[in-house]
């Protein structure tokens, strides 16, 4: 529909606002613009930190860097502003990415309706008023008909709760919560706690700096060398001629990332052909080593194949055999947690101020004043200890803004056994409250930007169906959600990824979160179309009055 026709159609407003948007980072910056600019909407973004950029405002940590190749970690809905923006190197780095957020804020004018250092305290919707009202920590109360949660799947810090962390003399800090002015590491003893994406990033860069660095390693980790480095002028011309046809395989695809997953079996080749197949992968390096074969995820033999692969990579790496064997004793299968990829992560084992703890049969039982004790009682002295611990992933950062919908139901006693939404873009019971890349959807197995302007695509065109056609109010209806739930679980069960118990994929990394596997493994581009066809029916699956 004309955007002239929909603001002619347009009920008046009834709150302050049309719409709230809660975070200022790819997803929220995305659908300001979309609402503002061309639904013609009065809507505000409110956010916590003093600028835009959401995870990466916050993650600073030694060595952020994206895991998704430059050229797809970006916008693409406007085919000018893509080609507009030139990437310096395969991966970008978090200043980088910052730089860029911040461009597309000014050169779309976004800031003028971003409100900075706003933490939403609560979030209550009326249902006399048919609103939403939102109050801030400073007290303040807008309403708003429409409210959407673009407030990312990992932007809650888990510090875990490890006794005596308050005596520590010495500093400490969460990668997620990084300190703007960075962090000193020289002549110090730094600790680490955990080897996720984070982690396995942070090392190598913290280990040129500290006088040590002991990593303590409760889950041991695959990674593939990313093999960044800057983008000759000739693949920048590529990206600008290919855009289409990238920005159509970053949709089709189930990662949404512009290269496909292979056909072929992993029993198609033989033995040695597969060999060289992971060779010239490892060599490449990046996301796309579980490209290689269509049945990675599928079958635990098929994986136990890249899985040894990558184990004897570490064992060839790594000289001291007993640091290599604690680093290659993973108990999981490959890509069954995030896959990690990194710039010399194993290779900093072999350097001699780095050391490697386990703790998974040794675990850390207090922190003491001046370190940290294991469970058998040896103490390593600490300076700085860096918690790489990752998030309260996909729920916790929805969970904090204290929603409340119907009938003064809270999302938290409404996800008491886990999360339950319709196509992770509704719950039952929230009227006209959005959730972008919300659990049971694909956000954290895809590319992020991709699973983002799918959802807040969607959304603007659903409201704007929603202003066109006068409903107040939309919701799913809770047989659809039972239906979605049961969809969800089985994508996984197809899957090995429910096989890494302890993934933050299930909330498994938070003492107490349920169990339930969190994102939509049926591939981004079968959501796509799922979502599409929604639409296309009227929003089936949804109650509009
Ligand atoms: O967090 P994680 P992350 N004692 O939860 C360990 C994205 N990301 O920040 O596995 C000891 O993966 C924990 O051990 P275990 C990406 O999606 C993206 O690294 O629970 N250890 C694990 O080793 C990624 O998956 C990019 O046994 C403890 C680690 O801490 C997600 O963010 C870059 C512990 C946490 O790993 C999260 O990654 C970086 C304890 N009490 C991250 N508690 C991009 O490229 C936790 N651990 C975009």
């Amino acid at each position: 529909m004309p955007d002239t026709l929909l603001r002619e159609a347009s009920p008046a407003r009834a709150g302050d606002l049309d719409a709230i948007v809660i975070g200022a980072g790819f997803a929220g910056m995305y659908q300001l613009h979309l609402l503002r600019d061309r639904l013609g909407l009065k809507v505000r973004v409110l956010e916590q930190g003093g600028g835009v950029g959401g995870t990466w405002y916050w993650n600073r940590y030694p060595g952020a860097r994206c895991d998704s190749e430059s050229h797809s970690y970006c916008y693409s809905f406007s085919e000018e502003l893509y080609k507009e923006w030139e990437w310096t190197e395969r991966y970008p780095e978090q200043p980088e990415i910052l730089r860029y957020l911040n461009w597309v804020a000014d050169r779309l004018d976004l800031k003028r309706d971003i409100r900075f250092d706003t933490r939403v305290t609560a979030c209550t919707y009326d249902a006399a008023a048919n609103l939403w009202r939102v109050t801030t920590e400073a007290g303040e109360t807008l309403t708003a008909t429409y409210l959407i949660a673009a407030v990312g799947c990992l932007s809650t810090a888990n510090v875990p709760k490890i006794p005596g962390l308050e005596d520590f003399q010495g500093r400490w800090y969460h990668t997620g919560q990084w300190p703007h002015e960075g962090v000193d590491f020289s002549g110090s003893r730094v600790g680490q706690i955990g080897t996720g994406s984070t982690g396995i990033q942070a090392v190598p860069v913290i280990a040129e700096q500290a006088q040590h660095l002991t990593v303590f390693q409760r889950t041991a980790n695959y990674s593939v060398p990313a093999r960044n480095g800057p983008l000759s002028e000739e693949f920048k011309a590529w990206v600008r001629d290919n855009y289409a046809d990238i920005r159509a395989t970053m949709l089709e695809t189930p990662n949404g990332h512009p290269f496909r997953i292979l056909e072929r079996s992993c029993w198609d080749v033989t033995d040695e052909e597969r060999k060289r197949i992971y060779e010239a992968a490892w060599e490449k390096g990046g996301l796309q080593f579980r490209a290689n074969f269509r049945d990675l995820l599928m079958d635990k033999a098929a994986n136990d194949t890249a899985a040894d692969f990558l184990k004897a990579k570490i064992r060839e790496i790594v000289k001291d055999p007993e640091t290599a064997a604690k680093l290659a004793d993973i108990d999981h299968p490959y890509a069954a947690k995030r896959p990690p990829i990194d710039t010399n992560y194993f290779e900093t084992y072999n350097r001699p101020n780095v050391s490697l703890v386990d703790v998974r049969s040794n675990p850390i039982e207090r922190i003491t004043p001046t370190g940290l004790r294991l469970r058998d009682g040896t103490e390593h002295p600490l300076d700085i200890i860096v918690f790489a611990t990752g998030f309260d992933a996909m729920t916790g950062p929805l969970l904090r803004l204290n929603v409340t919908g119907r009938d003064g139901l809270a999302l938290g006693d409404a996800w008491a056994e886990g999360p339950r939404t319709y196509l992770g873009l509704q719950v039952v019971g929230f009227p006209n409250f959005f959730t972008i890349t919300g659990p049971g959807s694909p956000s954290v197995l895809c590319n992020m930007p991709i699973c983002i302007e799918q959802h807040a695509d969607w959304i603007a065109d659903c409201i704007a169906h929603l202003r066109a056609k006068g409903i107040a109010r939309m919701e799913p209806d809770p047989a659809a959600v039972e239906r979605w739930v049961t969809h969800v679980n089985e994508a996984a069960n197809a899957t090995l990824l429910p096989q890494a118990g302890h993934s933050w994929y299930l909330g498994a990394n938070v003492p107490g979160k349920p169990r339930v596997f969190m994102p939509y493994a049926g591939g981004m581009g079968r959501y796509r179309r799922l979502c599409a066809e929604v639409a296309e029916k009227g929003y089936e699956g949804f109650r509009l009055e």
